[in-house]
């Protein structure tokens, strides 16, 4: 993952511990990082942006002629990331969790997301998450739209023994999640997990039926799950729905199947929403609650 930017900032550090570089010098590097960074699927604009960046700093690192450059120039990469990354505190999800049902309600989080990026997975590998913190859920199979989608959520759900609550195919999304919040209240179950339908195309009626549901339930949280391997589209499409429907948190799976590792960065800056999980594999434990920690490791390597 980002081996080329790995690369170029190896380089960089590497040259600026032994000499200070001239302003072309600085630039040269500034390009190519532009450029490596566009090349591991982070956005032009975002490249743009962290290119801007890590130029002003190396201008400064220059002026100031540091004895040892090289721990300079990474705890000023650090900073880059810490500035432009968003990590969700999960600290302060479970603490929001605790504060609903000490009233008596239940916590309602409503995962949206584009055909196919992790959504259900994703729900029950949280359901498997919290529970093990001590906050059982419940799941609602609001997807009612895909061939399979219901007897799929039943089934990973059983391996974690959380219920579902269900209608037929082509009910009302928004009922099925309404459903699941009052049974949840009845029950005294903590946390409502609502799965939603994806469409081949993110067009505005998915987005509408996003909203309504979102409108009817009024979730506590909106989570956006997105695929680490579709890039620039992952991005865009989060873009949509943060516009559309409004969302809280970005879970993006598939982060092990992602060769370049750039739609982190660009997802994170580009919605302005923080990571809260990456997944990392089709099990159960495959998910990982998300720090910039991760991306410095992939960057800068041990
Ligand atoms: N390698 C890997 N595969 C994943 C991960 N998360 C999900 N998948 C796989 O991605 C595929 C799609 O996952 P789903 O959870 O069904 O995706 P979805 O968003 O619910 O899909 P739709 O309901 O059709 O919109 C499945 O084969 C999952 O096993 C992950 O973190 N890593
Ligand atoms: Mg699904």
């Amino acid at each position: 993952m980002l081996e080329g930017v790995k690369g170029i900032l190896r380089g960089l550090v590497k040259e600026l511990g032994t000499r200070t570089l001239s302003e072309k010098e600085i630039q040269r590097y500034v390009e190519n990082f532009k450029l490596q960074l566009v090349a591991n699927d982070v956005a032009v604009e975002v490249a743009e942006d962290l290119g801007e960046r890590l130029a002003a700093k190396l201008k400064e690192l220059r002026l100031k002629r540091f004895e040892d450059s090289s721990a300079e120039i990474r705890k000023m990469m650090t900073e880059l990331i810490d500035d432009i990354l968003q990590e969700g505190d999960l600290e302060e999800v479970l603490e929001k969790i605790r504060e609903k049902t000490s009233g008596g309600e239940p916590f309602v989080i409503l995962f949206v997301g584009p055909n196919g990026s992790g959504k259900t997975t994703t729900i029950v590998k949280i359901a498997h998450y919290l529970k093990r913190l001590g906050y059982p859920s419940i799941i609602a199979a609001a997807d009612t739209f895909r061939a399979g989608a219901i007897e799929q959520i039943q089934k990973l759900a059983k391996s974690v023994k959380v219920r579902v609550v269900s209608q037929r195919y082509g009910a009302d999304p928004a009922a099925v999640a309404m459903d699941a919040v009052m049974s949840a209240k009845a029950n005294n179950i903590p946390v409502v997990l609502i799965d939603t339908a994806g469409r081949t195309e993110v067009d505005r009626n998915l987005l509408e039926e996003m909203r309504k549901i979102k409108r009817v339930v009024n979730p506590d949280l909106v989570i956006y799950v997105g695929d680490a391997l579709a890039g620039n589209s992952a991005v865009e499409q989060a873009r949509r729905f943060n516009e559309y429907v409004g969302i809280d948190y970005i879970v993006l799976a598939k982060l092990d199947a992602d060769a370049r590792g750039g739609s982190a960065i660009s997802i994170s800056r580009l919605t302005g929403k923080p990571i809260l999980f990456v997944g990392v594999g089709q099990e159960l434990g495959d998910l990982k609650p998300f720090s910039k920690e991760l991306i410095k490791s992939i960057l800068f390597g041990p």
